[in-house]
């Protein structure tokens, strides 16, 4: 293998190499600390022909390759297994913005490519990019596509597969398949395309995008909302589609459990209402037309202050706050972003990142707290999550002081519990984050038949001596 390591050298030479043990580090465990995996080397390509060079020599030394981002994934597909006989492909050094089309409301960008200067470049040139997530100052597009990535924008925007016009895949053969087309149509055959986003890595490597703009947001209000129960949280939401005038680009809902770990973790998090409630709405509303000046006229702020004044008349919304500007704003955000980060602080933790059409979330939550509590009545629920998506993390963090060996013996009822409850409310086991590793055997058992035999024909068919990404998604 000593040749293998010197053969890939020759190919990304050194500054695209790692092989000693403390830098392999950081890429061989994930974001949550669930798996520690073991790699020949670390291998950071700087071209897409350098990848299409990796992956050739891979295929022919029969060598899996475990493609890599930012490594923030929640379901451990970027780490690689504990064999020792694949490499992590890093595209962090393919992070160049190729093109900016501001006419034809696209940008072309190599794969790795962190999603916050995506955003900003995006700004920069009077344009918006709309996946918006916790982990944006780390994570890649490349890693967005392949996990078909969801986030707080979703019910304006959709997914990240809705994000895209092309992309370049780099096929577990090593050819180089050029999609990166700038088209918002076109049928011409099977959509190759889609088969890659969301694949996480285990049908080929994304190395380059052609992503969709829209335009920049000119006028945005952002309000803190206590309400009674996630019915409320639901109905408000309903009712703010028409209010806004169409313009509601969030809705995220949060219960009092995962606040309060917040104000515990995180420095300078702050309760923005004096009186405390057990759920919370983020609500924001966003458009690309100013504010405009003069008595009559109104922006978002008072739309959206007349809209939470009639809910309150409903008993919608017991108390709320709507950002006077930017500063208030963003806390409120960090409020409803730092929940994963205090969470990992807080201890051992399960997440279950559901969906159930968005009517059926309140008996869900209702159900799915009381299934919980019986598989381990002493654990904390932490729901939160977008709502407007019927996409909650179910979260549940173990008993204080415990640790995660002891809270993991509870793990399978805890999840199976809730995974039945999905199912039985005709919902998804896993909304955005992906199977990885860790719902490969749930995948198995909450997938039909028919599914699962067609997504293994198309992996066999696409990667016949299984090198990409193996042990992920689907098991062959
Ligand atoms: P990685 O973790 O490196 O990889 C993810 C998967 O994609 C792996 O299977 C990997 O093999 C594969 N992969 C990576 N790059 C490529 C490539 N170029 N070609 C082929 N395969 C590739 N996710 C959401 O959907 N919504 C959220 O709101 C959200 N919030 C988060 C908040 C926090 C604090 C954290 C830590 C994570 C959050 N995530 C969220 C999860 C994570 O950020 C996303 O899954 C993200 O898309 C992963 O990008 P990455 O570059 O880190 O990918
Ligand atoms: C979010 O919405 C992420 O913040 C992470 O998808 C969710 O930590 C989680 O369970
Ligand atoms: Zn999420």
């Amino acid at each position: 293998m000593a040749d293998f390591v010197e053969r890939l050298r020759t190919i990304v030479g050194d500054k695209g190499l790692i092989t000693d043990d403390q830098g392999k580090h950081p890429y061989l465990t994930d974001w949550r600390e669930n798996y520690l995996g073991s790699a020949l080397a670390i291998v950071r390509p700087a071209t897409t022909e350098e990848v299409s060079a990796v992956v050739k020599l891979c295929a022919a030394e029969k060598v899996a390759i475990c493609p890599q981002g930012g490594n923030t994934g929640m379901s451990g597909g970027a780490t690689p297994q504990e064999s020792g006989r694949e490499i992590v492909l890093s595209l962090t050094r393919m992070n160049r913005i190729l093109e900016i089309d501001k006419v034809g409301y696209s940008m072309t960008v190599e794969a790795g490519v962190v999603l916050k200067t995506i955003q900003e470049t995006a700004s920069e040139h009077d344009r918006l990019f709309p996946l918006s997530l916790g982990a944006e100052g780390s994570c890649t597009i490349g890693g967005n596509l392949s996990t078909n990535a969801g986030g707080v924008q979703v019910l304006h925007y959709g997914n990240a597969r809705n994000l895209v016009m092309g992309i370049e895949v780099v096929l577990p053969n090593g050819d180089i398949w050029n999609g990166l087309r700038a088209l918002k149509k076109d049928n011409t055959g099977y959509d190759l395309r889609d088969l890659y986003l969301g694949a996480e890595g285990t049908l080929g490597i994304i190395t380059k995008a052609v992503l969709k703009l829209w335009p920049k947001p000119k006028d945005v209000a952002t309000s803190w909302n206590a309400v009674p129960s996630p019915e409320a949280a639901v109905e408000l939401l309903s009712g703010a589609y028409a209010a806004s005038e169409d313009n509601v680009t969030s809705c995220e809902l949060m219960g009092r459990q995962g606040l309060e770990l917040v104000f515990k973790h995180i420095p300078g998090a702050t309760d923005p209402l004096a009186d405390r409630h057990e759920w919370y709405v983020l609500l924001e509303w966003s458009s690309s037309r100013a504010p405009r000046e003069g008595a009559n006229q109104s922006g978002l702020r008072e739309k959206m202050e007349a809209y939470l004044g009639e809910a309150m008349e409903k008993g919608l919304v017991l108390d709320a706050v709507v950002a006077q500007n930017e500063s208030q704003s963003r806390a409120f955000w960090a409020l409803r972003e730092n929940h994963s980060e205090s969470q990992k602080k807080e201890g051992p933790s399960i997440k279950h990142d559901i969906s159930v059409a968005v009517s059926k979330l309140p008996t869900f939550v209702t159900e799915g707290l009381l299934a919980m509590k019986k598989a381990l009545p002493e654990c904390r629920p932490v729901p939160f999550g977008h709502v407007g998506d019927g996409n909650l993390h179910f979260n549940c963090q173990s008993p204080p002081g415990w640790s995660k060996k002891q809270f993991m013996e509870y793990g399978d009822a805890i999840s199976g519990a809730i995974y039945d409850l999905v199912t039985s409310h005709g919902g998804s086991i896993s909304a955005e984050h992906g199977i990885g590793r860790i719902k490969v055997d749930e995948l198995t058992h909450y997938r039909s038949q028919v599914e699962l035999d067609t997504m293994r024909t198309l992996k066999r068919a696409l990667d016949p001596d299984n090198l990409m990404n193996p042990g992920k998604v689907v098991r062959v």
